[in-house]
């Protein structure tokens, strides 16, 4: 039977198609119809379902407690054609090089979409939803709502009171659209009624992920109620956390490939590596799900895994994806095909990262990198280089700015970060060296693009102009005259040629 035969008789995944799915697919190891709600998640995309979804179904198998997670989005998708008609079953596919690895998830027990598709927040959903959040029975909020979804500064952390979201979350902090305003929202209504706060953990990959959420869901509390402000400093606890696993954007190639394989068609599929990782603050004191059962590790400080993961993981990610793009590579695994982006990668990170790295207990530094760079290597994740491209501005601080500071600090190597930082200049502005218009997909790219055609092609010109940009640069960089220079022959040099090219030529000088 050809493929296409295949989905087309293949049955919609469902409590009542369960047993149609071959029996190498894993199923959940406890009962799912005793699983009642005891988280809220804010923002099931692909890496929560990958990932929080699946260590939340190891620790019901290991410790069966009322931890069901309802998941909510405040923005699209609309989760209803997918995993509402699903009964919020989907299944999780790894992939390793040739390796498929199939498992049903049962974790998460109901859906609320909040927008649907390019629509006005539903209100009565949101009333729902904001119902769901502020019962007793929700012992935790985790959130994966991406950088953006904080409403921070990405160069200092606190809130942009000048949010478009957030001015209209102090106008109306009962009708809330952004996550730390649905989330004040939440802790307001449960104070009210006398009930204890749940855990705030944040899982997105912003620096001091919980702290961020703190600052930008008091100093929303600041502007809104000043007595609800103080209660929440004293009693609210936000968790910060790592979270690691490569969970590309699901393709509908991926979706047809499962149907074809199993029969089943899942329209809430998630396809990711099999590496997984996730360390979280120990500091809250009410119970959580025995996610430490399932292989989550719960320490003190994370600050030391979290620059680890967020400076060699999305480092060399965030170093080579716009890198990838100017060379019209589309997927990671084919960039780090091309020897000379894999050891630029390894080149960069070895000499310029990892000397500035803190002591991380209990893992050995080298043998991770060995490892990071593979990951990025399977060649089974199509992982788009504009997909990590996209939201760059809220993202290049802590995987190149700041361990370009750490280098400039000790005067120590850094033209390969130098590299990654013209990469995304280049590509912000908008154009490859091609002339070719690159779709900017970043809360900055009207400001970048302006940016780059008042330069008129002067490339010291443009990257005046992006190092200007405060919230993404700060202040200090602007005035360092060796970057300004470097990174202008650098995004001179990628308007003249690709990418690879200047990444080769590089490689050489520093072998000469
Ligand atoms: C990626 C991350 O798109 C991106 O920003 O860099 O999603 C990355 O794959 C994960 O952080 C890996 O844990």
């Amino acid at each position: 039977m050809g493929e296409s035969e295949t989905i087309a008789t293949a049955a919609r995944l469902g409590l009542a198609t369960i047993d149609r799915l071959p029996a190498n697919v894993r199923r959940c190891g406890y009962d799912r119809t005793q699983l009642t709600p005891g988280i809220l998640h804010l923002g099931v995309g692909a890496f929560h379902r990958c990932h929080q979804a699946e260590y939340t179904d190891d620790a019901l198998e290991a410790a069966f407690g009322p931890w069901g997670i309802v998941g909510v989005n405040l923005r699209a998708p609309d989760l209803s054609p997918t995993l509402g008609v699903q009964q919020n079953l989907y299944c999780r596919e790894l992939r390793n090089h040739r390796n498929v690895e199939r498992r049903l998830i049962g974790a998460l027990v109901e859906t609320i979409s909040v927008v649907p598709e390019d629509g006005d927040p539903q209100r009565l959903v949101l009333t729902t939803a904001l119902g769901i959040a502020s019962s007793p029975t929700i012992g935790a909020i985790t959130l994966t709502v991406t950088e953006k979804g904080y409403c921070h500064i990405p160069a200092t952390g606190e809130l942009d009171l000048d949010h478009p979201d957030i001015s209209h979350d102090i106008a109306n902090p009962e009708k809330p659209v952004s996550a730390p305003g649905f989330v004040l929202r939440a802790l307001a209504i449960r104070l009210a009624a006398g009930q204890s706060l749940p855990a705030l953990i944040s899982c997105d990959n912003v620096p001091d992920n919980g702290s961020t959420l703190r600052r930008s869901v008091l100093g929303l509390a600041e502007k809104i109620d000043p007595a609800l402000h103080e209660r929440l400093e004293r009693e609210a606890c936000f968790v910060n956390t790592t979270v690691d696993r490569i969970v590309p954007a699901t393709r509908p190639e991926d979706i047809s490939a499962f149907a074809a394989a199993t029969g089943v068609e899942d329209l809430g599929l998630v396809v990711g590596e099999p590496f997984r990782m996730w360390v979280l603050e120990d500091r809250f004191g009410g119970p959580l799900p025995a996610w430490d059962r399932a292989g989550a590790m719960f320490v003190r400080d994370v600050a030391p895994y979290e620059i680890l993961k967020m400076r060699v993981v999305n480092g060399i990610q965030s170093n080579l994806c716009q890198l990838g793009v100017l060379s019209g590579i589309d997927f990671m695994a084919d960039v780090m095909a091309e020897d000379v982006f894999s050891d630029f990668a390894l080149r960069t990170i070895s000499r310029e990262v990892v000397p500035h790295l803190p002591a991380v207990p209990g893992i050995d530094v080298s043998a991770y990198v060995a490892e990071t760079i593979s990951r990025l290597k399977n060649p089974a994740l199509k992982h788009r280089t504009s997909q990590i491209s996209t939201d760059g501005s809220q993202k290049i601080r802590q995987r190149l700015l700041e361990p370009l500071r750490a280098a400039l600090k000790a005067d120590t190597p850094r033209d390969g970060l130098l590299i990654g930082i013209a990469g995304w200049m280049k590509y912000a502005s908008g154009v490859d060296s091609a002339g070719t218009a690159l779709e900017v997909l970043d809360p900055f790219a009207e400001r970048t693009k302006t940016i780059a055609a008042a330069s008129g092609g002067d490339a010291a010109r443009l990257v005046g102009g992006m190092l200007s940009i405060e919230p993404i640069f700060g202040t200090d960089l602007a005035q360092n005259g060796f970057v300004k220079d470097r990174l202008a022959d650098l995004v001179a040099d990628l308007g003249r040629r690709p990418s690879r090219e200047v990444v080769r030529d590089f490689l050489a000088s520093e072998a000469a």
